[in-house]
C-alpha cells in the first residue's frame, strides 16, 4: 500500500509541475484528487487493511494529499502571473495618440542676457571671469582704494557674514558689487587685460520695483598700455549697438566711485523713443547706463600691476536692469518671483 502511495505521488506531483496552463491543471487534479480520482479511490480502500496497518497508512495518505493540494496551488499562482504577463505584453498600444506632456523649463530672462552680453563682448576679444560670492572686506572694499572709514562705504549697505577671515583681509560680506573681481583678476594674471565679470551682487536694500536686495551687475576691465576713455566710448557703442540691434548713443557725465580717477556715468540714447522723449527716459532723450572711470592707480597697484607703466578703465552696469530695459519690464521684483506666467514669456 505504501509503494503504491508514493508512485502516485511522484506521478501525479510530475504532472502537476508540467501542467501547460490551468485547464490541465484542473483536469489533473480531477484525474487524482476528484470524487473518483486515483488518489480518492486509494484513500477508500484504506478501510479494507488490516486494523495495525490503518493509522500508519491513514497518516501517509494525509500528508500526500496536503503535498498535493499545497503543488496545484502554487502552480496555479505561477500560470496565473504567465497569463497576467502575456497579457500586458500583447496588449494593443496605440501610436497614434499623443504622449504625455512634460514641462522642461527653461532658461532665465537674466540668464540668457548674460549669455548675450558674454558673446558680444566675447567677439570683441574679452574673456569671462568668475568671482566668489562671499568676499572679503578688503576685495570688496579696502582693495577698491574704500577704506573702512571712506564716507563711500554708505553708498553700498552691506550684508556681513558671521565668519573668521585672515587679519588683513578683514570680515567676510556678500559683494556689493563685481568690482573686487578687478583686483582678484589683476593679481592672477597681470596686464594686459580685458575682461567682462557677471555675476550675483547683493546689498541690504529696501526692495522696490527699481531695486532688489540681489541683483545682477556685469564688471568690465580693459587694461593696456596708452588707453584712453575713447576706447571705453568705442566699445560700448559696439556693445549697445549689436545688443539693441539699432545704433545707439552713449554720453559721459561726471560721476564719483573710489576705484576711478576720473570717474563717470555712461547715459545711452533712449531705445524706447530714439531720443524723441517720453516718460522713461523723462523726455531727456538719455537713460543712464553705468559707473565707470579710468582705474585709479591704488587700485592698479593693489592687483600688482604698475601704473606708471599700465592704464585702462573699468565699468559696472545693471545685468538685472539691462534686462528690463531690453524687455520693457517695470518691477524687478518678477524676476525672482518664481511667477511662471511671467517667465514663460521669454
Ligand atoms: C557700482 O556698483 C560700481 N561697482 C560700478 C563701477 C564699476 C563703477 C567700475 C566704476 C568702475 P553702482 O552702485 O552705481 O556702481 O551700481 C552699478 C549698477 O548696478 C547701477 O547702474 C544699477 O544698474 C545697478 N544697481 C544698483 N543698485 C541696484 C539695485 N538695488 N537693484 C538693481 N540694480 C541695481
Amino acid at each position: 500500500m505504501r509503494q503504491l502511495f508514493e508512485k502516485l505521488k511522484t506521478a501525479s506531483l510530475e504532472e502537476i509541475r508540467g501542467a501547460k496552463n490551468a485547464d490541465a491543471l484542473r483536469q489533473i487534479e480531477v484525474k487524482y484528487l476528484g470524487r473518483n480520482g486515483e488518489f480518492t479511490v486509494l484513500i477508500k480502500g484504506l478501510k479494507d487493511l488490516p486494523a495495525d496497518e490503518k493509522p500508519s497508512a491513514g497518516k501517509l495518505a494525509n500528508e500526500i494529499k496536503i503535498a498535493l493540494t499545497e503543488a496545484i496551488r502554487g502552480r496555479r499562482e505561477i500560470l496565473e502571473q504567465e497569463t497576467l504577463a502575456q497579457e500586458s505584453n500583447t496588449e494593443f498600444f496605440d501610436t497614434t495618440v499623443p504622449g504625455a506632456h512634460y514641462e522642461i523649463g527653461h532658461i532665465h530672462p537674466i540668464s540668457q542676457m548674460q549669455y548675450e552680453v558674454e558673446r558680444i563682448f566675447g567677439e570683441m576679444g574679452f574673456s569671462i571671469m568668475d568671482g566668489p560670492e562671499m568676499e572679503s572686506e578688503y576685495y570688496n572694499f579696502e582693495g577698491l582704494n574704500i577704506p573702512a572709514t571712506h564716507p563711500a562705504r554708505d553708498m553700498q549697505d552691506t550684508f556681513f557674514v558671521k565668519n573668521k577671515f585672515h587679519d588683513f583681509h578683514g570680515k567676510m560680506v556678500m559683494r556689493t558689487h563685481t568690482s573686487p573681481v578687478q583686483i582678484r583678476t589683476m593679481e592672477r594674471y597681470g596686464a594686459p587685460l580685458r575682461i567682462i565679470v557677471p555675476g550675483r551682487v547683493f546689498r541690504y536694500e529696501a526692495t522696490d520695483a527699481g531695486h532688489d536686495s540681489t541683483f545682477n551687475q556685469v564688471e568690465g576691465l580693459l587694461i593696456d598700455k596708452n588707453i584712453s576713455l575713447a576706447h571705453l566710448k568705442g566699445i560700448m557703442i559696439e556693445f549697445l549697438t549689436r545688443l539693441f540691434g539699432k545704433p545707439i548713443k552713449v554720453r559721459f557725465r561726471p560721476g564719483y566711485f573710489p576705484f576711478v580717477e576720473p570717474g563717470l556715468e555712461l547715459d545711452l540714447s533712449c531705445v524706447l523713443c530714439n531720443m524723441k522723449g517720453c516718460r522713461v527716459c523723462k523726455h531727456t532723450g538719455w537713460m543712464e547706463f553705468m559707473g565707470a572711470g579710468m582705474v585709479h592707480p591704488n587700485v592698479l597697484k593693489a592687483g600688482k600691476i604698475d601704473p606708471k607703466i599700465y592704464q585702462g578703465w573699468a565699468f559696472g552696469f545693471g545685468l538685472t536692469r539691462l534686462t528690463m530695459l531690453k524687455y520693457g519690464i517695470d518691477d524687478i521684483r518678477l524676476f525672482s518671483s518664481g511667477n511662471l506666467k511671467f517667465l514663460n514669456q521669454f
